[in-house]
């Protein structure tokens, strides 16, 4: 009996390694504001994931909210997204004074249907905020040419995306702006943390101010920014984690691959696949469940995982489009895909040190109820 296998385990480095890692910090006193850890884990990532610039934030939604307001859009603006995602998503763009417009998504990969897109722009249009969810990458080719054509803005969510790359480029150099999270549920953390990756030089100039109060000097600030600048024992972390990071893919792929081998003859059980032309990260492990073919929903799967101690997550369900906060205010009947995707997926524990028998268990447990 296998007790507490959560959905994910956060990936850390040996404790020696990020003590060694952060004794400086003991000499200099020197422990957030940009200092050296920062400005050392920055052109770490940099260059690992092969990107012109980068500037880090406290988490992925601070990158986000900050992304979309150095953007510097006229209140009330319309930014076209998905509403399957986390709630980040779309309540960045909501506290930013925008307005969300839902674009469904495709069933293949549940990225934004690309060619719903065009239908959605008015003369209000801004931006384009379309999500890589669990890694999956957008058809990024359409949409820079939709945006091309429509004079938009391009941010992509790509928080589930840390190295993944498409058709050989690094996933932050599509778009006008990348945002990332480290968060600690990831398959690359800070603990806490996330960047933007973006190619306008002004552009980052005036992410760093905002993430640092819209300070430009002692003596201007010239910004309505905010404080979400990551410390130097995140910093720490990060330095330490983005060693290791390569090993924890490649064992993250041993653990799709065996859930791939497990699960794929199942009918009723859609799993998710990568496409050839992708560097995966194999961050997550979805899977979508017609009840009807399979025998049981998605709901009965969970909870036959939960009474075997087997923890697992309904991401992304609700539907941002279905929150509280949000109901009454649109309809999730016009994103018939995302609410369908919603009601049936489940995604499994997925990290790099999960046993390759408590997988195999897993998968026997969802066949048993097939
Ligand atoms: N955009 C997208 C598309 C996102 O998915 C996210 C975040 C963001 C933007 C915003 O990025 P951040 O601001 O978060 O950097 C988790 C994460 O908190 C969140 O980062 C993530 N997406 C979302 C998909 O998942 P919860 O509420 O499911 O987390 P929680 O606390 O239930 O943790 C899940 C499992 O992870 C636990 O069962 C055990 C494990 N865990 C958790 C923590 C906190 C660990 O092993 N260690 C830990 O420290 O949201």
């Amino acid at each position: 009996m296998n007790d507490n296998i959560l959905v994910t385990r956060s990936s850390m480095p040996e404790l020696t390694e990020y003590v060694d890692e952060i004794s400086e910090l003991w000499e200099t006193h020197w422990l957030t504001n940009m200092g050296v850890k920062h400005e050392q884990f920055r052109s770490m990532l940099k260059e690992y994931l092969n990107v012109p610039q980068i500037e880090l934030l406290t988490n992925g939604h601070m990158a986000l909210e900050m992304a979309l307001q150095a953007c510097n859009f006229e209140e009330g603006s319309e930014v076209i997204t998905t509403p399957f995602t986390f709630a980040s998503t779309t309540h960045a763009i909501v506290r930013n004074g925008l307005v969300p417009v839902f674009c469904d998504i495709k069933y293949t990969d549940y990225t934004i249907d690309e060619e719903q897109i065009e239908n959605l722009i008015t003369d209000r249009t801004v931006a384009i905020l379309p999500v890589h969810v669990y890694g999956n990458i957008c058809n990024y080719r359409r949409i820079s040419e939709i945006a091309e054509k429509y004079g938009l803005k391009i941010i992509y969510d790509a928080a589930h995306t840390f190295g993944e790359s498409v058709d050989s480029i690094g996933v932050g150099n599509l778009g006008d702006a990348s945002i990332f999270s480290f968060h600690a549920t990831k398959v690359f953390n800070t603990i806490e943390g996330g960047a933007v990756s973006y190619k306008e030089p002004e552009y980052g100039q005036k992410i760093y101010t905002l993430k640092n109060f819209g300070i430009r000097d002692e003596e201007i600030v010239d910004g309505i920014g905010a404080n979400a600048k990551m410390n130097e024992f995140c910093a720490a972390m990060g330095i330490c984690n983005l060693r290791h990071i390569d090993d924890e893919i490649a064992k993250r792929k041993l653990v799709y691959e065996r859930y791939f081998d497990n699960l794929s003859d199942i009918p009723g059980l859609k799993l998710n696949t990568i496409p050839d032309n992708v560097r995966s990260n194999y961050a997550y492990f979805p899977i979508v469940v017609d009840p009807e073919v399979f025998g049981s929903t998605r709901d009965e799967i969970k909870d036959r995982l939960a009474d075997n101690g087997i923890g697992t997550r309904k991401y992304f369900y609700p539907i941002a489009s279905e929150f509280d906060c949000y109901k009454n205010v649109y309809d999730s009947s016009k994103t018939p895909v995302a609410l369908d995707t919603g009601n049936k997926v489940l995604t499994l524990p997925m990290y790099a040190d999960i046993d390759i028998d408590i997988v195999d268990r897993i998968c026997s447990i969802i066949r048993k109820g097939n």
